[in-house]
This record gives structure tokens, sequence and C-alpha cells, in this order.
């Protein structure tokens, strides 16, 4: 009694059923009616629609069931229910309440925030007549369909004049809606009341006893889903790191080489003219290392020349007026911003001069941030960099038009801002349809002399940058409202294998 036959048995029972009936209106029923599994009925009905033995049609219904959280409420009532209710109509002094003290908190501060208790004269008082009683919430938690809930908010509304949107709240937190799938079947037109699962393939025997010419062979499911392949994935990520490099390849930039995520505060703060005592220079926003702690390696002419413009100015700058310490630019940390590498890149550049210079990256920097719905303690920065003779402010307003033209933004607005390494520097602002707003959608400025200069480039050479995130275009494309969502532990790999391509710039 091989799994064949088993799997045939369900089979029967519904070509009996269909031998007996016209129809079988809802599986779900015919599954309970037989004592049969709905899934054991499913898959048999979906090889026998396949086989066109009969024909299925879907049927979905949508539950209400009360979430974990929902079934304590719909015995004793919610939290705030149970505060209001262990208030007794004359007050009662807060020591004295009785209440599970794991929901006085929740409960105390909900049905304050609903106004149906308040202090008078130290005591906690109803502020609501209404005698609400666990039936009653319960009455309304069971009501186990959805679409009774504005039957039920204005049966409140009516009878305690209490609820408002709130109610609606609670029965969201303490139900989830559960699809339920069957089919409603009749018979199809190979339908016969003994199935017999024809052999699937011609045997050397059929051939040889010539048994095959009275057999049914059957059909080949040319529609069957071919057994799914595994294969490897892009994160959304890279998919639009692609994007965006490709729009920086057409726009002739050359990648910077940023595969060192370890980097010397020297060349992530101080060549960039970032002063020692900067904020973002200590451990709370940066993460610095303690093994290697410090850089070996520094270009010493150079080193000397960003001592004195950080101390004492010069090319026009009076410089900070404090005293640069070697060893606080020499501490190792991980990069906060890949403009790190263009500060090394320019300096390369300094060294053999070959104008103009159009160079872009896009990798990881870490920030050791608050970690919220938009920010983790790392992400992925994007920045161009255009490097050449008397460039001004105009020029980058024109390559950011073009830049943010290619994703799509055709709608610019620039506010002034403030970079220690650019001077002047812009916030870059996009008119997003959608949103029906502006969305800020990156940052941008000229570098300073007091950062190009030491590192030998000439008075007249200028150099306009701009950055912006990976993740923020990445999550509104692919319409993630929570970056840990898109990307950490927490990522929910089957939303990675299943994205489908969004293009930018495609309206
Ligand atoms: O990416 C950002 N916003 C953004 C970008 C594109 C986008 O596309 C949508 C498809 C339509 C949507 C939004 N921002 C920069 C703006 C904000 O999100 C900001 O709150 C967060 N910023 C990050 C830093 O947070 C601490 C984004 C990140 C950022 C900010 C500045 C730079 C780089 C990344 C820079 C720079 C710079 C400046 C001058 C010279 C060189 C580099």
């Amino acid at each position: 009694m091989g799994d064949k036959e088993e799997k045939s048995a369900e089979g029967q029972a519904v070509l009996d059923f269909l031998y007996e009936n016209d129809e079988i209106s809802n599986t779900g029923d015919f599954a309970s009616a037989a004592g049969i599994d709905h899934e054991l009925v499913v898959n048999v009905i979906k090889s026998f629609s396949a086989r066109r033995i009969v024909d299925a049609q879907d049927i979905k219904t949508e539950k209400y069931v009360l979430t974990d959280e929902g079934k304590p409420y719909a015995v004793d009532g919610s939290p705030e229910c149970r505060f209001f209710l262990a208030v007794p109509p004359e007050g009662i002094s807060p020591d004295a309440l009785q209440m599970d003290p794991a929901l006085y908190k929740i409960g105390r501060t909900q049905a304050f925030r609903n106004k149906w208790v308040g202090v008078e004269n130290s005591l906690l008082r109803r502020k609501v007549n209404c005698n609400l009683n666990p039936m009653v919430h319960y009455l309304i938690l069971n009501d186990q369909s959805m679409n009774g809930l504005s039957t039920i908010f204005c049966l409140c509304v009516l009878k305690f004049g209490l609820y408002d949107l709130y109610l609606i709240k609670i029965l969201r937190l303490s139900t989830f809606c559960r699809t339920w799938k069957g089919f409603s079947v009749r018979k199809g037109p190979e339908y016969t009341r003994d199935h017999k699962k024809g052999p699937t393939d011609i045997t050397r025997d059929h051939i040889l006893s010539g048994e095959w010419k009275n057999l049914k062979f059957n059909q080949f499911n040319c529609n069957a889903q071919g057994k799914y392949v595994e294969g490897g994935h892009l994160h959304p990520l890279l998919k639009v790191r692609e994007q965006f490099r490709k729009i920086f390849l057409e726009m002739g930039f050359e990648e910077m080489p940023t595969n060192n995520y370890v980097e010397s505060s020297f060349w992530n703060f101080d060549a960039l003219f970032q002063p020692q005592q900067h904020p973002a220079r200590d451990s709370h926003d940066t993460f610095f290392l303690k093994v290697p702690s410090t850089t070996k390696q520094l270009p010493e002419d150079y080193v000397e020349r960003v001592k004195n413009v950080h101390e004492s100015g010069g090319y026009g700058s009076k410089g900070y007026n404090y005293e640069w310490k070697r060893d606080e630019a020499e501490k190792n940390l991980l990069r906060t911003h890949t403009t790190a590498v263009s500060s090394r890149m320019l300096y390369l550049l300094a060294q053999k001069p070959s104008f103009p210079k159009r160079y872009f990256s896009i990798d990881r920097v870490f920030r050791n941030e608050a970690v919220d719905r938009t920010h983790l303690a790392e992400f992925h920065q994007i920045e161009g960099v255009i490097c050449d003779h008397g460039l001004s402010l105009a020029d980058l307003i024109k390559v950011l038009k073009d830049f943010f033209a290619r994703l799509g933004m055709s709608k610019l607005r620039f506010k002034p801002a403030y970079n220690p390494y650019t001077s002047p520097s812009m916030e870059i602002f996009s008119y997003h349809e959608g949103f029906k707003k502006w969305v800020e959608v990156g940052n941008s400025g000229m570098f300073r002399p007091e950062m190009l200069r030491p590192m030998g480039l000439p008075e007249d050479i200028t150099v306009i940058a701009w950055g912006l995130s990976l993740e923020r275009p990445t999550m509104i494309l692919y319409g993630y409202d929570n970056i840990r969502d898109l990307f950490g532990h927490k990522v929910n790999l089957k939303l990675i294998k299943e994205n489908q391509i969004c293009r930018l710039g495609i309206k």
C-alpha cells in the first residue's frame, strides 16, 4: 500500500462525491465532512484540474482571528479597560488601585490618553460615565468579521460615546487577517469515476507486452511549474548601485578604489581640513579601532603642510589657530565617508597632475549614530568629484542637474549648508511627485583651498563634489519604509529573492 495509493484515497473521495453530486461547493466543508486534511484535498484538486479531470474555481475568504496579544483582551478587556474598571465611580487613590502590575503602566497611560480617567484632588476619577464591562469588550473584540468594525464603531459611539478611532486601533492591534484558500469543484472533460493514475512513462514491458495499446498515458502537463532552481540573487542595494555606476560611467567618471573600510584620521578628517576638536571626530560619531589603533605611514611633507594650515592657515586662510596633534591624526577608524577616498585620490592627482579628472565612489561608510527607520551604523555613500581649472558653483549646479536628471529627478532646489571641507556648501532637494514633497537627496560643495593647496594642487584648480546615500533611493524605489528591512540581519530574504528590477529615472 505505497504512497501512490494513499494519495488516491482522497482523490477517489473527490471523484466519488462528484459522481453523486454536481459539484463540491467548498473543498473546506467537503474535507472536514470527509475527515480529510484540506491540504491533501487541495493537492489532489490541483493535480486533477491539471489533467482536466475536474474544473476547479478558487475560493478565498479572509477571517480575522485574535493575535496572542488580543486573546487575553477578549477575556478580560484591554489594559486601559481594566484600568478604567479598577477605578470605582467614587474614585480611588493611585496606590490603593488593585490591578495586574504588568498591565498597570500601559493601562494607565492609555486610559489617561483616552481621557477615560483623570486625577482630581489626588484621587483617580472616572472622566466618562460608562459602565463598561469586559463582556462588552469581549463582544466587540469577538466580532470576527472586520467589516463589522464600522458598525461596532458606530455602536460604541452611540452606546458609550467613548470610543473614537481608538477602538479600530486596538482591534487592529489584537487581530490579524487569516486568508483561507480553497476551491469549488465540478467534473472536468476528462472526469472518470475510477481514476487510475495513468502511467507517466512507457516502459520496455509495456512495449514487449503490447499492453501500451490500451494504456491511457497522462498528458504532459506543460504548465507544470518546473522544479524551483535556487540561484543567486542580487540584493536590491547592489542592483541600484549598478544603475548609479552606469550613470557615472556614462558621464565620464572613473571609479575610485574604495576597498579599505579602515582609514586613518588623517585622510578621513585632517586632510579634509576638519579640525581635531570637531564633534564628528569623537567616538560618539566615529568607530575608532583598538587594533591596529594607529597608522604608521603618512606622507611626511604633506602632513607638515596639513599641520600648518590647521594651526595657522595660509592660501588666504587664517586656519583654526589650535595646536594640531600628530597622534590624533594617526588614529585608525572605520571611514565615516568615502570623501576620505577622494582626499587620497586628489593628493595622488596633485603628485601627477592631469585635468580635468572626474571620480566617483560608491561604498560603505560607518557612523556611530543612533539607529532609526532610515539610519543604520553603516550605509553606502555615493560621491562624485570633478577636479579642473576654474570650476565654479555654477558648474556644480550644472553637473548636479545633469546627474539627478538621469535619476529621474528634474526639479531640484539647493539650500546653503555647512561642511568642514567645502565652502560654499549646498544641500540638494528634489521634488518627489509620489510623496508630493521636497526630499533631501544629497549634499555638495566646493572643496576648500585649505584642503586642496597643501596637497600641492595649483591655485586655479578647483574641485566640486557631491554625495548622497545608496540606501535612501533604494528604499524609495523598492518601497521599504524601514532601512532594517533592506539591510542587516533582520532582512527578509524572501523579499530579497523576489524583488523585481526597479529602474532609476523611470517615471
Ligand atoms: O541620500 C540622501 N537622500 C536621498 C537620495 C536619493 C533619493 O532618491 C530617491 C529615488 C528618489 C532619495 C533620498 N541623503 C543623503 C539625504 C538624507 O537622506 C539625509 O538625511 C541622510 N544622508 C546621509 C547621511 O546621514 C548622516 C544621506 C547620506 C549622505 C549625506 C551627505 C553626503 C553623503 C551621504 C555627502 C556629501 C558630500 C558633500 C560635499 C562634498 C562631498 C561629499
